[in-house]
């Protein structure tokens, strides 16, 4: 049996459907009696960003043998239980780091161009009173990005086509990238005039961009993030924004989705996104392929596509 712990995509759910025998949890009303009959025939488990695998779940599942993810992130697994217990777990990296890099790209810009509200003026009849406020050039920007892996990576080479000088900060200097390192985020913030998040949510991680952070970003600077939302402390980021100590934020993901702070929503600086990150249909489609692509291989004995534990 397959145990899928929230609805995630249609096509992924038909094919697990067709190929293994489908547990749908978030459907069944007596979770606690399910796991009690069907522990010892669940053998792997599907998550996401939303819903994983917790230690718990783990040691409800005593023949468990593989956690397959929907996501690149695995912030909701715990990774350590894991690989105690021997349990595989694999994610699906590369296939959404282009549409994660465009998104990042896309808030820039919604940002400092006030697409958003652009847009509602028009529809709103307001332009033939007068044309909409001047706005903030992107070209030309430096952008600091928090963590240069692949994502991270992807956002430094389009902002080098906008010719944004590009600093980041990562545990350890990459040699060869040709963007400025600095050792802390507090420096890469005071250098930067857009702050990317961009790196896994870890204990380490947590509250990276924190009061201290925002402040060396300053009044002019403006935070993206298109990682996790606990890697902002999210009630430091709204009085940062309602006090005018930082410029600006475009946000993907928050500490509590979907719940979103509502002091957010009067704002004029802020662009706010339900976690579409990886959301178009081509690279969905890519990322179930792989779920299931890592499922089958496991379950005939060959190596997985994308493993990590
Ligand atoms: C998804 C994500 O939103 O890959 C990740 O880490 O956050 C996203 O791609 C999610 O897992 C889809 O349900």
């Amino acid at each position: 049996g397959v145990l899928m712990m929230c609805p995630m995509n249609s096509y992924l759910e038909n094919e697990l459907q067709n190929r293994f025998n489908l547990h749908r949890f978030w459907t069944l009303p007596e979770k606690s009696v399910f796991l009690e009959t069907h522990r010892n025939s669940i053998r792997a488990v599907v998550g996401n960003a939303s819903a994983g695998a917790d230690a718990r779940l783990i040691d409800d599942l005593p023949k468990l043998e593989i956690i397959s993810s929907f996501s690149v992130g695995l912030d909701k697994i715990d990774l350590g239980k894991c690989k105690e217990k021997g349990i595989r777990v694999t994610n699906t990296p590369d296939v959404l780091t282009e549409d994660v890099a465009d998104l990042a790209i896309g808030l820039i810009l919604a940002l400092l161009r006030r697409l958003c509200q652009c847009d509602r003026y028009v529809r709103s009849g307001k332009w033939k009173y007068g044309d909409f406020q001047l706005t903030t050039k992107f070209s030309g920007k430096s952008v600091g990005i928090i963590g240069l892996g692949r994502i991270g990576t992807a956002i430094a080479k389009r902002a080098q086509g906008f010719n944004c000088p590009i600093n980041y900060y990562s545990r350890t200097e990459k040699p060869d990238v040709g963007y400025k390192y600095y050792p802390t985020v507090v420096e890469l913030a005071q250098n930067s005039d857009i702050l990317v998040v961009a790196c896994p949510l870890t204990a380490e991680t947590r509250h990276i961009v924190n009061r201290q952070v925002m402040d060396a970003l300053g009044p002019k600077g403006v935070l993206i993030n298109i990682g996790r939302g606990p890697h902002v402390d999210e009630q430091e980021l709204v009085k940062a924004l309602t006090e005018g100590r930082l410029g600006g934020a475009g946000l993907d993901v928050f500490e509590q989705e979907p719940h979103v702070p509502e002091e957010l929503f009067g704002l004029e600086n802020v662009v706010l996104l339900p976690h579409v990150g990886s959301a178009t249909v081509e690279t969905r489609n890519a990322m179930a392929d792989l779920v299931v692509g890592n499922l089958e291989a496991h379950f005939s004995g060959k190596s997985l596509l994308t493993p990590v534990v």
